[in-house]
């Protein structure tokens, strides 16, 4: 195994003491030691010819800043970041504008919010649009997008894919029961061809729970809404005992489509 994950070779290196012609060994992401033919890395990069200087610090920028007419920059903590890292500067310092009325305090937990994570849950129908509604914190406006007009089964995966096209910067998480999930999910495979990731969050209760409960909630009992063999020429209400399940398996399927499957089946194991 190498000692070093990254070695540098021959670049003119400035220190803030010195000029010298130099390796550079990086290990766990630290610089570990400058030096003359160091041992081997894992990654290497010749820099003959060239300098090889610390990132830059920029201490005065302007990154979704708002202004006290409630305008905001245009570049957002992954924009400004990703340009920056492009250009040599690893280290921003950003204005924290603090508006009337409003505590220093306030203002820098606001800008640390803003910088934080920028994922998007997607979800449209089944039960689980009404548990988001009341359990989902949400960071960011555009964190949430579920389809609450038309409960459109099918909408979750193709509805992320354009979500993820829309803004491929952000993580995109899928949460799509298993009906949804029947009801379209080819477009796992177009998110593979276009190389678009997708966190998609099967929640598989074998049936159309919502619509059961919603019958239970009538006063009816559950038709229809599980995956069972017609018996009898009917396919019974669902408080009928059965062990005359169909053998859907939708993790196999997603995983034919060139989905990687990780099956939980507790609540450690999707923590895990
Ligand atoms: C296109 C479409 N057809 C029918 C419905 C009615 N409907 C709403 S939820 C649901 C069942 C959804 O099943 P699943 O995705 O497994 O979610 P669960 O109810 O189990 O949470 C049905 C049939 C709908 N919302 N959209
Ligand atoms: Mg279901």
């Amino acid at each position: 195994m190498s000692e070093y994950d990254l070695v540098i070779r021959n670049g003119t290196v400035a220190t803030a003491a010195d000029i010298v012609s130099c390796d550079v060994a990086i290990k766990d992401g630290v610089v570990a030691t400058l030096g003359k033919d160091l041992a081997g890395g894992t990654r290497e990069i010749d820099a003959t010819g060239r300098l090889v200087l610390p990132g830059g610090i920029d201490s005065h920028c302007h990154i979704e800043q708002r202004s006290s007419a409630g305008v905001v920059c245009a570049d957002d903590f992954y924009s400004a970041t990703v340009a920056a890292a492009f250009g040599g500067t690893t280290t921003v310092i950003p204005f924290a504008a603090q508006h009337r009325g409003q505590s220093l305090r306030q203002v820098v937990e606001e800008y640390h919010e803003a910088a934080g994570p920028k994922d998007v849950l997607v979800c449209a129908a089944g039960a689980m649009p009404g548990d988001l509604h009341k359990l989902w914190r949400t960071r960011d406006p555009k964190g949430y997008h579920v389809e609450y007009g038309y409960s459109c089964m099918g909408y979750e995966i193709a509805g992320g894919l354009g979500v993820k096209l829309a803004a491929p910067e952000r993580e995109v998480y899928v949460m799509v029961g298993d009906g949804s999930y029947l009801m379209l999910s080819s477009e796992i495979v177009t998110s593979i061809q276009e190389g678009l990731k997708l966190t998609i969050v099967l929640v598989d209760n074998r049936g159309y729970n919502s619509i059961g409960s919603l019958s239970r909630s009538l006063g009816l009992d559950g038709f229809g809404t599980l995956y069972r063999y017609r018996r009898n020429g009917s396919l019974g209400v669902d408080s009928e005992e059965s062990e005359d399940y169909l053998p859907v398996d939708l993790a196999a399927n997603a995983e034919s489509l060139g989905a990687k499957v990780i099956r939980a089946t507790t609540i450690d194991e999707v923590r895990a």
